[in-house]
This record gives structure tokens, sequence and C-alpha cells, in this order.
């Protein structure tokens, strides 16, 4: 059947021309945007087994569609610091999709916030989105302001600037912000008050992860991190394993770290070590979570200062030397490109069994190919954190009928909402012929909700 094969052929060699020639230009488009390059590749990669069966794609033009912002909006954000000097950062929202929903992501404070950064995660909240099953776009923002060793008086002044320009381009039913790095529950609050002062009404759908005294939900705080072990006990539980008895490593020390360490535990696992930009700390009898959340989350201390309540631990200087620690069970927790092939190989040879993303693209691509290659269970960023995302979509449910579920209720859906993403997720990767590869399947399922909306809708 000599013709079949060739035309087979010719299919993914168009499939893999068409997808190489937008992803140059883009490239091209966007110059010196590394992390955006990489986020686009990524699930550009992946989606060759979907363009090779389903020309559709092709001929609407959706990956040149889907790879450019609906809108990017860059502003001024002018402040006056505790010596009364005016500062000025840079502050951003790329509306990146809004086919499936309104425009929703999170909102980073790093000095690292650049173009580059806000779009390749807004990029990729596209298709986390779409896994959770939920009505909600994909957007993200934030800017270059370091919030370490500012004032809560700076940090109000800087925050409250920073909504009054992007209560202009956001609403409940347009584009609905939330916390990632640097944005926690004090900046949410600083933003509500502004966003309500600003404008005419109560709407407390403009923001996720709000308190729960003015129309928070319960778990939104826990939900990533719950939600990434979730994900990777439903992949553990698939290959006869569990979290109990395991050894698990956990990098950062913010919200998502403290709560995947808090879940891990309670399923039976000993996390050993966890990190904040500084350094890490190692301690074999098991990390104190509730220390490591009231020094962190309370304190706002250096993870350094565990070791002085705890001194059996040990405190490391320099965060990425965390991987060296042998662990059963690593999940990146921190930030982006966190770890690197090196870093991989050091936990492939330490005997890693599964690595789950639970920061967004924490994983270099060559550090994916190297987990993958050696038979690693990964769990992708996009699957494995989508748990804050999906319960920040309860929380705008909860607030448009005016009511509030118990922390069981929207836990229990939580764990549901995981469930179904790696079994989609599963199920993808079988269906496009990339079985037990969950990069492929996440990409796949996510892609294929926004893309077929976006044909049915036109060309928008
Ligand atoms: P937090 O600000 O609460 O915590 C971030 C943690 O990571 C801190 O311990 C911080 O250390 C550390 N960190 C930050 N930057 C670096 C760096 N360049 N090198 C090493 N460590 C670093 O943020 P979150 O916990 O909310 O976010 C963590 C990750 O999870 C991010 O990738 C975020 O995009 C992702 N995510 C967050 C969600 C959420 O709901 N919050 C949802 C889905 C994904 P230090 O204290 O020294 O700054
Ligand atoms: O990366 C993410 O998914 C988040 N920071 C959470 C976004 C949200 O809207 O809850």
């Amino acid at each position: 059947m000599p013709t079949v094969v060739n035309k087979a052929k010719t299919n993914k060699e168009t499939a893999e021309n068409y997808i190489s020639q937008v992803f140059e230009m883009i490239k091209k488009r966007n110059p010196n945007e590394i992390e955006f390059h990489q986020a686009v590749k990524e699930i550009f990669d992946s989606l060759v087994p979907v363009f090779e069966k389903h020309s559709t794609y092709m001929e609407h033009s959706i990956l040149e569609r889907i790879s450019e912002p609906e809108r990017v909006i860059s502003f001024r954000v002018p402040w006056v610091d505790d010596e009364g000097k005016v500062r000025v950062n840079r502050g951003f929202r790329v509306q990146f999709n809004s086919t499936i929903g309104p425009y929703k992501g999170g909102l980073r404070f790093h000095p690292s916030v650049n173009a580059s950064i806000i779009k390749f995660l807004g990029f990729e909240q596209i298709f986390k989105n779409s896994l959770t099953g939920l009505p909600i776009g994909g957007g993200k923002g934030g800017a270059d302001f370091d919030p370490k060793g500012k004032s809560d008086g700076e940090v109000m002044r800087f925050t409250q600037s920073f909504m009054t320009e992007l209560s202009k381009h956001i609403g409940p039913d347009i584009d609905v912000p939330a916390g990632d790095i640097g944005v926690g529950s004090r900046e949410i609050g600083y933003m509500f008050g502004q966003y309500k002062k600003v404008k005419r009404g109560y709407e407390a759908g403009i923001l996720t992860g709000k308190g729960i005294g003015y129309g928070g939900s319960l778990t939104r705080t826990e939900a990533t991190g719950y939600g990434t072990v979730y994900f990777v006990e439903e992949m553990l539980k698939d290959k006869g394993l569990s979290f109990n008895g395991r050894t698990v490593v956990v990098s950062g020390s913010g919200n998502v770290s403290i709560y995947a360490m808090e879940k891990a535990a309670h399923l039976g696992a000993t996390v050993v070590a966890c990190s904040d930009s500084n350094g890490y700390i190692f301690d074999k009898n098991g990390i104190n979570v509730e220390t490591v959340r009231r020094l962190k989350e309370i304190e706002r201390k250096r993870i350094s200062e565990y070791v002085k309540e705890h001194p059996s631990a040990e405190y490391h200087e320099g965060c990425s030397d965390i991987w060296l620690t042998p662990c059963d069970i690593a999940l990146p927790c921190a930030t982006q490109n966190e770890i690197d092939e090196k870093a991989a190989k050091i936990l492939i040879a330490n005997g890693v069994k599964a690595v789950g993303e639970g920061a967004n693209m924490p994983s270099t691509l060559r550090a994916v190919e190297a987990f993958q290659q050696n038979e690693v269970l990964f769990g992708p960023a996009k699957a494995v954190n989508a748990g804050g995302v999906a319960v920040s979509a309860l929380e705008m449910s909860q607030n448009s009928m005016r009511l509030s579920w118990s922390f069981e209720e929207v836990d229990s859906k939580l764990k549901e909402i995981m469930t179904n993403i790696y079994r989609n997720s599963v199920e993808a990767a079988d269906k496009y012929g990339h079985p037990d590869n969950l990069v492929v399947g996440a990409n796949i399922a996510g892609f294929l909700k926004v893309a077929d909306a976006m044909i049915e809708q036109g060309v928008i």
C-alpha cells in the first residue's frame, strides 16, 4: 500500500512545514521574547498530529491567530516611596484570547516581568483555562515592581496606582485578574478597594483570590498546591504508585509550594526540601509546613530563618541546588526554567519517579525531553497547576450567584476537575498516537476546544 504510506508522510510534512513557518514568523515578529518563543514551541510541537489529521485548522490560520494576543496593554505606574521620591514601574495586561470566556489569569509583581514573560504566561493560560472545562479565556498581567523590602504603605500606593490604570481595561465579563508571583491576598485586597473606589457600584467578580469576607472563595488559597498534588496522585495511581511513604522535594515557599507541601504530607509523603530565591532548606525528618507558612506568608521572612526554629534542618545558599536532593517526586513550584537539563539529569540519576509542574514552565524543553526519555512520569504545568484558575472560575460563579460554597464543596469540585484534566489529557495523548505523553495530551485537549470555538465564531 505505498500510496497510503506516502500520503501519511505528506500530511505530516505539510503539518510540520506549516507549524515551522508560523513559528519562524512569530520569532521574527516578537524578537528577543525568548520565554514566549519557548512556550509557543512546546505547544506547536505537540500539535503536529492534530494538523496531520485535520487540515481545517490550517485552512483557518488558527496558529497565526491563536499566537497573536487580542490586545496588549502596557502602562506607566507612578507611585511615591516612603522617602517621598516618585518611582515609576511598567504595568502590563495581555488579553490573549476571549473565545471561550472573559480573559482570565493572574498578575505577577516581580522585577523580571517584561512583555515576553507576560506573553508566555498569557499564551499558556489559554490552554490551561480551556482544560479546566470552565468558561474562561486567557490573559495575564503584572509589573516589574519588586515587593521585596517594601513597606506595606509602599506596596499599597504602588498597587493602587497600578489598579487605577488597569481598571479602565477590566470587568467581571471582560477580564478578571487574580494573583501570581508577588501578588497574594494583601495585594488583591488593595486592588479590590481601589477598583471599587474608581468605579460605580460593587462588582465582586472583578478579581479572584479575594478575602473570604468580601466575596473570596474558600479553598482558593490552597487550590493550586492541592490541585498539583491531586493531579500527580492520579498520575501515580495509574502506575500503581502513591504519595504514601515517598520522599518529595518542592521548590519555592510561596502560595503554590506551601499548599502542595501540606497536601503531599497529608497523603503520607515526607517533604524533605523547599526553597526561596536565596537558598533551600533540607530536613530529613520532613519540613514543618506550618513554620514555613508563618515565616513566608505572615512574617514575610527568608526561608533561611527556618533553621533557627528547627536546628536539625540544614540551610543551603543558592536555590537551584535544591534539585541535588534525592527524591521520589519533584514538584517545581517557584518559577520558569528552574529545572534545566543538568538538574533534570541529576534528578533522574537520583531515581526520581514523577515530576509535577506546580509553577508555570519550570522545566526547560531539554529537561522535559530528558524526563520523558527516561520514563519519569511527567505532568506539565498547564494541566498540573490548573486547579488555581479553576477555583478562581468557581469564585466567579459564586460571585454571580451571590452565595458561597463550603470548603469541602469547593475542594471536592477541585478534585473532580483535576481528575478530569488528567483523564482528558491521557485520552487525547492516546487518540493522537502519543500514549503516556501528557505534554502532548494536555496541549491537544486544551487546544481543540479553543480552536473549534474560534472556527465556529468566524474570523475574529
Ligand atoms: P509566590 O510569590 O507566592 O511564591 C513564589 C516562590 O517562588 C517564592 O518562594 C519565591 O522566593 C520563589 N521564587 C520566585 N522567583 C524565583 C526565582 N527567580 N528563583 C527562585 N525562586 C523564585 O508565587 P506563587 O506561589 O503564587 O507562584 C509560584 C509559581 O506558580 C509561578 O510560576 C506562578 O506563575 C505559578 N502559579 C501560581 C498560581 C497561583 O494560584 N498563585 C496558579 C498557577 C501557577 P522569594 O520569596 O525569594 O521571592
Ligand atoms: O498561572 C495561573 O494560573 C494563575 N496565576 C492563577 C490565575 C487565576 O486567574 O486564578
